[in-house]
């Protein structure tokens, strides 16, 4: 490094300034001034108004307040605007793409702008809504004021999974089309309301929390705060796993081809039933949530407490095949030479429900995990002409898509973990060093992307920042959560708004409370939650490693007996 230091320069500052480039965890962070708002112009004309390279303005409509809800509120009045921009035809599969957004530009606008980021493979351009985390949320970031845009990452549903046989299409479903649309995004802002937002934020669930620590990454100077929800990302990584996973299921199934029978739901209870016994008092209170899961992992034994089977399966044993099998996907699958594909997964006592296993384990892998890693990922792409994801699920070399989906060729200069993952994980020192914030939360009954991978990611971060990341990134686990929402688990929340707190008025997020959704609840009741507890339940989420703890007294159903430590 060569820096150009004056004579007169006092040798304090010198010292500063080399701490400066060196990037150490003791940096000063420096704290970004609250947004403020403004009035939305007109909107209709915005078709005409607005003008960018490689975009066109498909439409420009004003929305009535109430034409969208929120758990049954009304949202203001808004300017829907919808375009294109890049579209082009592909010289690989002579198909036409094009990255299709819409944006929602509120009529009394916060000054901030939300990139709503999607799930699953994109391909739909989703109401631009600003979803904010957890299942069935009171409120969300267009309700909030935000400027909202969403996108479909460059394909349509009908181009799922297939679009991945062009190079292009893949590199803008990974990280590309978030880079082309941001500075579109704000230019559109700046037109409708003579400013550019004050303050940028991205956030989104399971490939929308994936989109996030990319954006984290690459786009750390577009952003000023991130919220990552159930992240995959190493999605290749982790859908390779599930289809492991699946074989697996599918050899102890006692219908042929059936993975389901493979673990039933009398068995996952039976082992959902075993964990809770082991662990739920770990946290001082025995209310059915598992807060401690790191206490949890040393606690519990399969092969130990869940009784063996002497005969017939019939839900109250697991055969010595099953224990073997199924705990090695806990620990995590992995190829021939015992190398893991991707991660562990933590004992925790949301395996009994729908959400778990015939959505996750059992149905994803033939009906999401194949096409995305035969056509999106792998190299060469697989040939769609009689393309059968439940057989290429069932049949395929694991070692052979391994290999596959970190291959590169002439066509396919990038392989899946370099357009899927976020470069250098580790590495946010653009992010934190301008004020910037991130917050991830994860369900530690995730059956997809495990949250041990959260907690690996902010344990990375942590040592990269001595020992301590928490100024600039906190992880939320969120006990019994299914995969973004579900389970026995309080997953209605708002933390969006301790986001801004943190980026705008340095207010750093030390807990957040969450809530069941029992009956009556506004915006949609979870149909895994246990019966015995109160419908409106509540408990602070804590930042990793801190777990909420019981105080000694107290209703176990409200937040305020628990603390986090
Ligand atoms: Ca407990």
């Amino acid at each position: 490094m060569n820096v150009f230091v004056p004579n007169r320069l006092a040798g304090a500052a010198l010292l500063s300034l080399l701490a400066a480039c060196g990037g150490n965890g003791d940096d000063p962070i420096p704290q970004l001034t609250p947004a403020t708002g403004a009035t939305l112009g007109s909107c209709t004309d915005l078709t005409t108004r607005f003008s960018f390279a490689n975009t066109t303005i498909t439409a420009a409509n004003a929305i009535a307040a109430g034409t969208l809800t929120i758990a049954g509120t009304p949202v203001a009045a808004h300017c829907q605007v919808t375009g294109t921009m890049y579209s082009r035809t592909s010289a690989v599969d002579g198909k036409s793409y094009a990255i299709g957004f819409e944006m929602r530009l509120p009529n009394n606008w916060n000054g901030r702008y939300f990139y709503q980021a999607n799930g699953g493979t994109d391909g739909a351009v989703g109401t631009a809504s600003g979803g904010i985390g957890g299942g069935g949320p009171l409120t969300n970031a267009l309700q909030q004021g935000f400027a909202v845009i969403s996108s479909d990452a460059g394909h349509t549903n009908a181009q799922n999974p297939t679009f991945g046989i062009d190079p292009q299409a893949r590199l803008d479903y990974g990280y590309q089309a978030v880079g082309k649309l941001t500075p579109m995004a704000k230019g559109l802002i700046t037109t409708a309301y003579g400013k550019g937002p004050d303050r940028s934020y991205l956030g989104g669930c399971s490939n929308g929390g994936r989109h996030a620590l990319v954006a984290a990454s690459r786009y750390a100077d577009q952003y000023d705060g991130i919220l990552a929800g159930d992240p995959g990302w190493r999605l290749p990584l982790a859908a390779l796993a599930n289809v492991a996973g699946y074989q697996t299921y599918v050899s102890l199934a006692t219908t042929a081809g059936d993975p389901a029978t493979g673990f039933t739901v009398a068995e996952r209870t039976l082992v959902s039933n075993a964990v809770t016994a082991k662990c739920d008092a770990l946290d001082g209170a025995s209310d059915g949530l598992i807060q401690d899961t790191k206490a949890c992992q040393a606690a519990f034994d399969l092969s130990r407490d869940v009784p063996t089977c002497t005969g017939t399966r019939d839900g109250t044993c697991l055969s010595a095949a099953q224990k073997t099998g199924i705990a090695k996907l806990f620990t995590g699958a992995t190829i021939s030479t015992g190398a893991k594909i991707y991660t562990s997964f933590p004992w925790d006592n949301g395996l009994a429900t729908s959400g778990w296993g015939p959505t996750w384990k059992f149905g994803a892998p033939p009906s999401r995990d194949a096409g995305a890693i035969g056509f999106i990922w792998q190299v060469p792409p697989v040939d769609p002409t009689g393309f059968n994801g439940t057989t290429f699920a069932a049949t395929s070399n694991v070692d052979d898509l391994y290999a596959k989906i970190q291959a590169t060729n002439a066509t396919y200069t990038e392989n899946s973990l370099a357009f899927m993952t976020p470069p250098s994980p580790s590495n946010l020192a653009a992010l934190k060093g301008r004020g910037a914030k991130l917050m991830i939360y994860h369900g530690t009954s995730d059956p997809i992307f495990s949250s041990d991978d959260s907690v690996a990611y902010q344990e990375a971060l942590n040592a990269a920042n001595g020992d301590d990341a928490t100024n600039f990134s906190r992880l939320y686990l969120i006990p019994g959560m299914n995969h973004c929402s579900g389970g026995p688990a309080t997953d209605q929340f708002d933390m969006l708004t301790p986001l801004v707190n943190w980026v705008e008025k340095g207010e750093a997020p030390n807990s957040v409370i969450a809530s069941a959704r029992g009956a009556g609840n506004a915006a949609a009741v979870n149909a895994d939650l246990p019966a015995a507890w109160a419908p409106n339940r509540t408990r602070p989420l804590c930042p990793y490693p801190k777990v909420a703890r019981y105080s000694g007294s107290g209703s176990v159903e409200t937040a305020a007996s628990f603390t986090c430590q």
